[in-house]
């Protein structure tokens, strides 16, 4: 049944479905990273976004319901920007959503992927009807609102076209950036790889898992599926991992060993702010 919401007559009316298109888009968009930003800024320019980073469309009944899971540590000055320009983004793609920082507790190294296991099971905990999870580096900001953050028939890949890399992708089997799988596709992958401690090879991991479980990779047009990303240093105990090369030949056997059925980590806090959720974890470090 559609969702009934008060009119001003105090009566309640059935909303009609969200359209599969949404009417508001405005298409190719001006990023930039020169100006500051303040998280003050972004929470006065977006009142309609409540505690925790949620939103719900307040004129239609949403297809999808969409976690938004960012993994991050230090990463402070980054994160109003990507809020900045996303919230206005996801609110005109008219669907419902959560905004998750997962944050890794400590200063062993980092595990991008264990993080976003984390918030897979975390965003549940929070609302157990998230249809959709969508996995986004901080420091990427989509220029053209029609990449629409919602799942697709199969995993979706939608950082296809990043400035770095000269709008192109660097290889055909990339899946790094921003990815959207559904619930049932995550599962079906066992979810991503815990044991992939600092930079590389995590997201061809991932890549593995959908082709080896019968899955296609779906991507936007290369037009519309342009980023600009914040440029940074290296960051601290984030090495490249030397045993990324040997560890991506060897999905087959360890996906089903290692992945959402294998993952221990310890909560430390939860906060609601007002632009996102903030999930600290410690995940432990590399054995
Ligand atoms: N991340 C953090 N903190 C860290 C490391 C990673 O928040 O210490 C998160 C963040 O969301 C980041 C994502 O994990 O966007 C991926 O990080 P990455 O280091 O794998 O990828 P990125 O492309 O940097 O951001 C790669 C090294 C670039 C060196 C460039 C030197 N000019
Ligand atoms: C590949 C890495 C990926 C990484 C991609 C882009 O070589 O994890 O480069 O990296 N795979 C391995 O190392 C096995 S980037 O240019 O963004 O630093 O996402």
């Amino acid at each position: 049944d559609p969702a009934p919401s008060a009119n001003h007559s105090g009566t309640e009316k059935p909303l009609l479905p969200c359209q599969e298109v949404p009417p508001g888009l405005v298409g190719r968009l001006l990023i930039e990273f020169s100006s500051p930003m303040s998280m003050e800024r972004v929470q006065r320019e977006n009142p309609g976004v409540r505690e925790g980073g949620k939103y719900v469309p307040p004129d239609c009944q949403p297809r999808q319901k969409v976690a938004i899971l960012i993994p991050f540590r230090h990463r402070e000055h980054h994160l109003p920007y990507w809020l900045h320009y996303l919230h206005p983004i996801l609110r005109r793609q008219k669907v419902a959503y959560g905004i998750y920082i997962i944050n890794q507790y400590g200063e062993d190294t980092f595990n991008r992927a264990k993080l976003l296991n984390v918030g897979f099971l975390e965003a549940l905990k929070d609302e157990d009807d998230y249809d959709c999870f969508v996995f986004s580096d901080v420091d990427l900001v989509p220029m053209d609102d029609r990449n629409l953050y919602r799942c697709y028939e199969q995993p979706r890949h939608f950082a296809i076209a990043m400035d770095k890399f000269s709008f192109r992708l660097p290889y055909a089997g990339y899946f790094g950036g921003v990815s959207g799988l559904s619930r049932s596709q995550f599962l079906k992958i066992n979810g991503f790889p815990n044991e992939y401690w600092g930079w590389g090879g995590e997201d061809d991991d991932i890549f593995n898992r959908i082709s080896l479980n019968g899955m296609k990779v779906s991507r936007p047009d290369a037009r519309i599926g342009r980023y600009r990303m914040i440029k940074h240093e290296r960051d601290k105990h984030n090495e490249p991992n030397p045993q990324r090369f040997t560890k991506i030949q060897n999905t087959k056997v360890t996906m089903k060993r290692d992945g959402i059925s294998s993952l221990q980590y310890q909560l430390v806090e939860v906060t609601r702010r007002p632009m996102y959720t903030n999930i600290t974890v410690d995940i432990g470090k590399p054995p």
